[in-house]
């Protein structure tokens, strides 16, 4: 048991076409919930932190707890720093211990994400911790209908070639459709697996990243609406569609917002069912019930991953 580096459960990922679930963290109850079916399952586990995640928690209560998770199952965790956005957060992370940093440049113009990036690993590597790095824009609500707003966003196959061959990044966020929260298509989903199969045929030892990979679960979203919440016209990526991604080289799948809508529901349907409660412990434990077993079902059932740690 002990904080470890993503490199060998990428790399066995990805030769055994399964994918390792990389969850967003806020506090001890998420935390909590996740490792609890990480361990019934039997599964290589990324525990990630954003830098909101940081500025809500604190970063030493978010590793500490993190800390407190392996010691407390027996089971080997990586830490991850999700889309930093500067050298500075990044080296910060790798200070702390993190055993994983993304650096997301993808904002910036192609020569000045490799630049950025290749300064991340650099001196990630020489302290013994591994980098992502993301090329292309996750797509805006808008834009999954028209073709030439895709090459201009999505992840050029060509392009990622380079850059991996010029950073020496460990794994690679690509843009092929997806986009962060609960509203990713407005029409039908839509992800482009004809670029994922030529981003992976170019580099095919590297891991890909897919972000944006929530479902935005049915069963919560009708929950919260259910129970007060006004969150219509909610969705996300088809489960069937992330599985088809972990086929091509998609081997860390993100997933924030369905740890969110799981909470959320669960404490809603709480408070209507129960009104005169008011022990936090109450709906906190519920809640985090609510997030363990959607997080078993995404390791069985979508990412393949049980029994692969
Ligand atoms: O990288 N992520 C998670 C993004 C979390 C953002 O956190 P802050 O609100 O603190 O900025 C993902 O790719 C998750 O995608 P999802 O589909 O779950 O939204
Ligand atoms: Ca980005
Ligand atoms: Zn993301």
């Amino acid at each position: 048991m002990a904080l470890v580096t993503t490199k060998d459960m990428l790399t066995k990922a990805l030769s055994q076409d399964y994918a390792v679930g990389a969850f967003n963290v806020n506090n001890m109850e998420i935390i909590q919930g996740i490792v609890d079916a990480a361990g019934a399952e039997n599964a290589p586990l990324i525990l990630q932190v954003s830098a909101g995640a940081r500025k809500y928690a604190k970063p030493a209560y978010l590793i500490k707890l993190v800390e407190a998770a392996i010691e407390d199952t027996g089971l080997d965790i990586a830490l991850h720093l999700d889309h930093g956005e500067d050298f500075d957060i990044c080296k910060k992370c790798v200070d702390d211990g993190f055993t994983s940093v993304m650096i997301d440049g993808s904002k910036h113009p192609f020569e000045e994400n490799i630049a950025l990036t290749k300064q991340v690993v650099e001196y990630a590597h020489a302290h013994g911790v591994v980098v992502e790095a993301e090329l292309g824009k996750l797509a805006g609500v808008e834009d999954n209908i028209k073709v030439d707003a895709r090459s201009a966003t999505f992840t050029d196959p060509q392009e990622a070639a380079e850059f991996v061959e010029k950073t020496g990044v460990d794994s690679l966020a690509i843009a092929i459709g997806t986009s962060h929260g609960a509203y990713k298509f407005k029409g039908d989903p839509y992800l482009d697996f004809d670029r994922l199969r030529e981003i992976h045929k170019l580099i095919p030892n590297t891991p890909l990243v897919l972000h944006g990979a929530s479902t935005v679960l049915p069963e919560f979203v009708n929950l919260c609406n259910k129970y007060g919440g006004d969150i219509p016209g909610a969705q996300g990526v088809p489960e069937e569609m992330i599985s088809e991604a972990v086929k091509y080289g998609v081997c860390k799948v993100n997933i924030d917002t369905d740890l969110r809508l799981a909470m959320t529901a669960e404490i809603r349907k709480h408070f209507i069912e129960n009104p005169a409660d008011f022990d936090p412990r109450k709906y906190l434990g519920p809640a985090r019930t609510a997030i363990t077993n959607m997080v078993a079902h995404k390791i069985k059932n979508v990412l393949n991953a049980s029994n692969k740690r």
